[in-house]
């Protein structure tokens, strides 16, 4: 049996924002592009709880962030900071594990089985996790417990902000049953909603289904949503965390149809993602191109080469050409994104 633990960082970038200023503790906090009194461009990166109370949540444009909330404290995205803070935090949380996992800036999974022989151990153990980060950082996290990744990470979604949930290999099935379908992994908007077309809402009611018809809905991850409904998730901890991807995207001040500004934009974003990939020892095979339209409608077009590749040039080559087939719509830009995947590392 394991016992794996989830560790989820509350509103990361804000919470960082309220511990290093703190008047603004208690106070609603959004983290992301200027809002410039509602006409400013771009997303919220986070919204502090309290900003969470007027609807503000990540990804949403600023200009709607600031209509529900005028008053609330925007401030500026600060990405070296939240990547120090990350580092540190997570060296402290890995040394309390046997095997870790980083899932991305302000997420791990601890494996606790060698250290801990049941759940109450476990639960111990996150407690004095939670006290230490507040020692030695001024920070809340939530945590999840349960005997594999899939049901750590649920549970760490439960009692947010500062929560502690603990679901033990018999209480499972009972813990999934009521929950939404798209609280498990790999479900998103597009699953849920066939899902739902077929009266199928909770986690239960998805037990009710034949694997063969899940797989013949969603192929091979029908199968595996089979086994997730069940509690069941064999993944092992990916110790060596990379990247699925890197990149970069950029909102326009204005709406553009201007060739030039936006092939500049864009080599501007190719040479940064470059220089990110690199300083990550990485090499990529897939090149990602997106475009958001004057009207959001948002489309993207990639093309994976037949090797591994780290030059600028290449890329630069490829997105230029994926850009060009979304410029013959007449519609006028908004924003555009660029993003290379199917990393490897690259050799010393
Ligand atoms: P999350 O852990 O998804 O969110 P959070 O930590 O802000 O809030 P929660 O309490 O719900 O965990 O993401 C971690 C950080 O990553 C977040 O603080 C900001 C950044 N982020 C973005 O920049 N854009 C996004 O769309 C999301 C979801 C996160
Ligand atoms: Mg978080």
């Amino acid at each position: 049996m394991r016992i794996i633990i989830h560790i989820d960082l509350d509103a990361f970038f804000a919470q960082v924002e309220q511990r290093d200023h703190p008047e603004l503790r208690g106070k609603p906090v959004v983290v992301g592009a200027d809002p410039k009194q509602g006409k400013g461009r771009g997303v919220v990166s986070t919204a502090s709880y309290e900003a969470r109370k007027f609807g503000i949540r990540s990804g949403m444009p600023i200009s709607i962030a600031y209509r529900k909330c005028p008053n609330c404290i925007f401030l500026p995205v600060d990405m070296p900071k939240y990547v120090e803070n990350s580092n540190r935090i997570m060296a402290l949380f890995k040394s309390f594990a046997n095997k870790f996992e980083q899932a991305s800036i302000d997420e791990c999974y601890l494996d606790v089985s060698q250290r801990c022989t049941n759940f109450e151990q476990a639960i111990e153990l996150a407690k004095k996790i939670k006290e230490k980060l507040w020692e030695q950082e001024k920070l809340t996290c939530s945590i999840g417990i349960g005997p594999n990744k899939l049901i750590a990470k649920i549970a760490a979604g439960q009692q947010k902000p500062n929560g502690l949930v603990c679901v033990s290999e018999k209480e499972v099935l009972d813990f999934l049953a009521p929950l939404d379908v798209d609280e498990l992994l790999g479900v998103g908007p597009k699953t849920k909603e066939v899902l739902n077309s077929i009266g199928i809402y909770t986690i239960k009611e998805l037990r009710k289904m034949q694997k063969t018809k899940l797989i013949e809905l969603f192929g091979k991850f029908g199968a595996t949503l089979y086994e997730f409904a069940r509690g069941i998730d064999n993944s092992p901890l990916i110790e060596q965390w990379e990247p699925k991807s890197i990149g970069r995207q950029v909102t326009f001040e204005k709406n553009t149809k201007d060739v030039k500004t936006i092939f500049a934009t864009l080599s501007k974003i190719v040479i940064e993602t470059i220089q990110d990939l690199k300083a990550q020892k990485l090499k990529y095979k897939t090149i990602t191109v997106k475009v958001r339209y004057e009207d959001f409608f948002t489309t993207s077009k990639a093309q994976t080469l037949e090797t591994y590749h780290d030059d600028a040039a290449t890329a630069q080559i490829i997105a230029r050409k994926l850009l060009t087939s979304f410029l013959e719509d007449p519609r006028a830009i908004r924003l555009i994104g660029f993003s290379v995947s199917k990393l490897q590392k690259s050799k010393p």
